[in-house]
């Protein structure tokens, strides 16, 4: 036996002694084994099956009631010096996290199963992959592994063959929210999650691999590990642009990555075509451009609000082959969520209780469906090839009511760190706390970043060498509301008038206005043919109001300044730069 094998047994052994399961099984990800974990669910009720003529081999699982977000108060980063892992995360000493941690794994697989799960994020013969084994005693969690990553023996080979995995240790304990935790351990490639069964602190493939101690792995190798969806636009001429787009959690990154085009555009010849929806590992080819992976195999979108308006390749995804977690029930076991416009109505809502709109909505708003990438009709091909997609464009995005406009281009790629680092977003049901209150969240990655901001900042200012072919940086906000506090842009398939306006600054014949802020759409370059945008409308969706952005580069100061020493200064100087354009009395 290779010695990766062997010391992935006495892994395994050593989590047996300490969780004292009742049996141990190594998933190998065929379809029989699913058949059987999922006919023990539904025997036990973890799954409750959908209408089969409807929603065939389809599933949903209610979750504790308390358990149903991720839980960035109890996710630690321990590194062993608290710097490294910055003021952007909760720290904890590497031995005290073990103990603590390790004292609640103590027996609490007694009478359960502990499921080994080797694991490939990322196509299985791509260079740009990277392999992990998480132990869980979830049968839940490994259903949902099935369809998020390449999962079973093909991994496991991966993994002989490479020498090295990263170690997640899962247990869903007693789903009490005072005993859990949510460890990463960057330097031994390790993590450990107890006592939740929620996607995002679960599926230890997902945030907790491919983006906290990815991002680290990403730094010292050279690469990026971003939360981020990455999309093909194919114009009527047939090439195809790539693009990443960062977008704090329920943000409308799955809507964006499945957008169909509005019906002009469609007639035209334009297409979308999805990648991934939420992760994104990235990293400069032989000839200087960036090539970009999705590292998942499947969605875990957001359900509520999927509709056949706003995301008809989601909907049509989900109609087969897909667990859903804490939506509503029809009479006849379809799913249902506010949003989805179906024209049917709930009985059930997510606790298993009959629907009363007065007691809580049908379904929790961070209810969700997992299914496989290849269900959806605009997956790309090309999501498939090793190699990679080449990055036109990078588009940062956040939900901002006021001040921020529609689209803008950052002059240079040091202009676009700062654009990226400085992103501020309304905060959403995805993780625990407040709803709608304006946070930083710097690239998307507040609650990702698996190390200290300051040095994330840096390793991206560090793509910009000699021989680079770097993508162009954007920053967009489709949430921007009128004084009546309605939104003022249509957005959907809509936002696609936005994306043609990026491909167009890329090949370079698209026109812009240069502001303090960056460069902002000319008159008449982003097409409008067919909206009705009002006086306020314009104004608030291209202009740029100077006032309101020296407080916002005042505020930023502030929030760079939290990094100290550490923050590299080429950000300070070119705050102060984009500044003093908001106080001179050039352009506008
Ligand atoms: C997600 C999230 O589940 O960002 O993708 O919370
Ligand atoms: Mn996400």
């Amino acid at each position: 036996m290779s010695s990766t094998l062997d010391a992935l047994n006495r892994w395994v052994d050593d989590v047996a002694r300490l969780t004292r399961p009742a049996r141990i099984h190594w998933c190998d990800g065929s379809d029989a084994e699913n058949a059987a974990l999922v006919a023990q669910m539904e025997a036990d009720g973890t799954l409750v099956r959908l209408n089969e003529s409807t929603h065939p081999r389809s599933w949903l699982h209610r979750s504790h009631p308390e358990d149903v977000a991720r839980v960035e108060h109890l996710t630690f980063v321990c590194t062993p010096h608290q710097d490294d892992a910055g003021p952007n995360n909760h720290w904890m000493a590497p031995a005290e996290a073990h103990a603590r941690i390790d004292a609640l794994f103590e027996g609490c697989m007694e009478g359960r199963t502990l499921y080994v799960i080797p694991y490939c994020m990322g196509p299985i013969d791509s260079p740009l992959s990277r392999c992990g084994v998480e132990i869980t005693d979830s049968p839940y969690v490994v259903a949902n592994m099935r369809i998020m990553t390449r999962m079973g023996a093909a991994a496991l080979t991966r993994i002989e063959r490479e020498g090295t995995f990263v170690k997640g240790l899962h247990s869903t304990g007693e789903l009490d929210p005072e005993r859990r935790y949510i460890m990463h351990f960057p330097e031994e490639l390790t993590i450990k999650s107890y006592g939740s069964g929620y996607g995002g602190n679960a599926l230890l493939g997902k945030k907790c691999h491919a983006l906290r101690i990815a991002s680290h792995q990403a730094r010292r190798e050279g690469w990026l590990a971003e939360h981020m969806l990455i999309l093909g636009v194919e114009n009527p001429q047939g090439e195809t642009h790539y693009i990443a787009a960062a977008f704090p959690s329920a943000c409308g990154k799955t809507n964006l990555a499945m957008l169909i085009p509005p019906e002009g555009y469609r007639e035209a010849g334009w297409k979308v075509w999805t990648i991934g929806d939420d992760i994104c590992w990235m990293r400069p080819g032989e000839d200087g451009r960036f090539y970009a992976i999705n590292p998942e195999a499947g969605f875990f979108g957001v359900a509520p609000g999927t509709s056949a308006k706003s995301n008809p390749n989601a909907l049509a995804s989900v109609q087969s082959d897909t667990v859903f977690t804490n939506v509503g029930l029809t009479a006849d076991r379809q799913p249902w969520w506010e949003g989805i416009d179906n024209g049917q109505v709930p009985a059930i809502d997510w606790q298993g209780q009959p629907y009363d709109p007065a007691v809580r909505p049908a379904a929790h708003p961070n209810s969700r469906f997992t299914v496989s990438a290849m269900r959806c009709p605009s997956y790309s091909p090309m999501a498939e090839d090793p190699r990679g997609v080449p990055i036109s464009a990078i588009v940062f995005g956040g939900r901002r009511a006021s001040l921020v406009p529609l689209v803008f281009q950052a002059r240079d790629w040091t202009h676009g760190v700062l654009v990226g680092a400085s992103m501020g977003s309304e905060t959403t049901a995805a993780a625990t706390g407040a709803v709608g209150v304006m946070r930083r969240d710097p690239m998307a990655m507040k609650p990702f970043c698996g190390y200290n901001f300051a040095d994330y900042f840096a390793h991206w200012l560090s793509f910009d060498r000699p021989g680079a072919r770097l993508p162009a940086i954007f920053h967009v906000n489709w949430f921007r509301k009128g004084d009546d506090g309605k939104f003022l842009w249509p957005g959907f398939g809509d936002n696609l008038r936005v994306l043609e306006w990026i491909i167009g600054r890329v090949a370079g014949h698209a026109q812009a206005t240069e502001t303090p802020i960056g460069h902002l759409p000319a008159p008449g370059a982003l097409n409008l043919d067919g909206l009705s945008l009002d006086a306020e409308a314009m104004d608030k969706l291209f202009g740029v109001d100077r006032d309101g952005w020296r407080a916002e580069f005042d505020a930023i100061a502030g929030y760079l300044a939290d990094y100290g020493p550490r923050m590299p200064p080429q950000l300070e100087a070119e705050r102060q730069r984009t500044h003093s354009r908001l106080v001179g009395t050039g352009d506008t």
